[in-house]
């Protein structure tokens, strides 16, 4: 019937606007997501998402970002819960472009982030227990499913000169230690595979490349990235 008709398309278009294509990019603090999410703005069909960092600086005036460098053990779980808002919240954001590009996830968060600070004993397991049973159900109740992961995989050593020559404020005390360290949780999760499962299919790419060389890079895998056929 014609009702019935109405409510197919109706919610064909509702699970097309809750469900794009959607692409999140991975790897270490300067990596070289920001470049990657930048190359994608001039396609019209592509949604871009802004770079969560900006929230985590200025949560009603507050640095979360800030704090948590300068004391993890205090501000840790508080600046955690709040990436893991934000990153819902772009999750979750309703687009009718086709294709959606995230820098980062919930998923690098848990499996990443929090992972390290709970293996360092920053993070009290009480409180990653919260935080975990906080993500455990977002999992399982909204839908923040992936559809393809762009791994920008680098060496730790490339990117705390990166990181040095960026000069975030934020940033000064992070040690070339603890970029080895992340390093190692985005292989294990990304690449040996052999921590959390993959949410979505993993394209590895070199992030060590230069910005110069690496668009050629970006290229190969466009048609992947954009949904469409090569
Ligand atoms: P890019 O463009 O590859 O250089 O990326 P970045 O370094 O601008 O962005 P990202 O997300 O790797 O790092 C942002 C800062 O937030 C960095 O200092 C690490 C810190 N951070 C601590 N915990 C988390 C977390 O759970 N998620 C994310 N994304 N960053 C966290």
């Amino acid at each position: 019937s014609l009702v019935k008709m109405a409510d197919t398309l109706t919610s064909a278009i509702k699970s097309n606007i809750a469900k794009p294509f959607t692409v999140i990019v991975e790897g270490n603090i300067g990596s070289g997501k920001t470049t990657f999410i930048n190359h994608f703005k001039k396609y019209d069909n592509v949604c871009v998402l802004a770079e969560p960092v900006d929230l985590w600086r200025n949560c009603a005036g507050h640095n979360l970002l800030s704090y948590m460098y300068q004391d993890k053990a205090r501000w840790g779980f508080t600046f955690q819960s709040y990436v893991q808002l934000t990153m819902l919240k772009l999750h979750t954001l309703e687009t009718t472009h086709p294709v959606k590009l995230m820098e980062r996830s919930i998923f690098s968060a848990r499996y990443c982030f929090v992972e390290k600070m709970l293996r360092d004993g920053i993070l009290p397991s009480p409180s990653g227990s919260v935080l975990n049973e906080w993500f455990k159900w977002v999992i399982a109740k909204s839908n923040v499913s992936v559809d393809l992961i762009i791994y920008l995989r680098t060496s730790p050593e490339i990117v705390y000169q990166r990181m040095l020559a960026r000069n975030r404020e934020e940033e000064k005390s992070v040690p070339l230690t603890f970029l080895k360290e992340l390093h190692e949780m985005h292989e294990e999760w990304l690449y040996t595979k052999t921590s959390f499962s993959c949410p979505a299919p993993v394209i590895t790419l070199n992030g060590d490349l230069d910005k110069s060389v690496i668009i050629d890079e970006y290229k190969k895998y466009e048609s992947h990235i954009l949904n469409k056929a090569p």
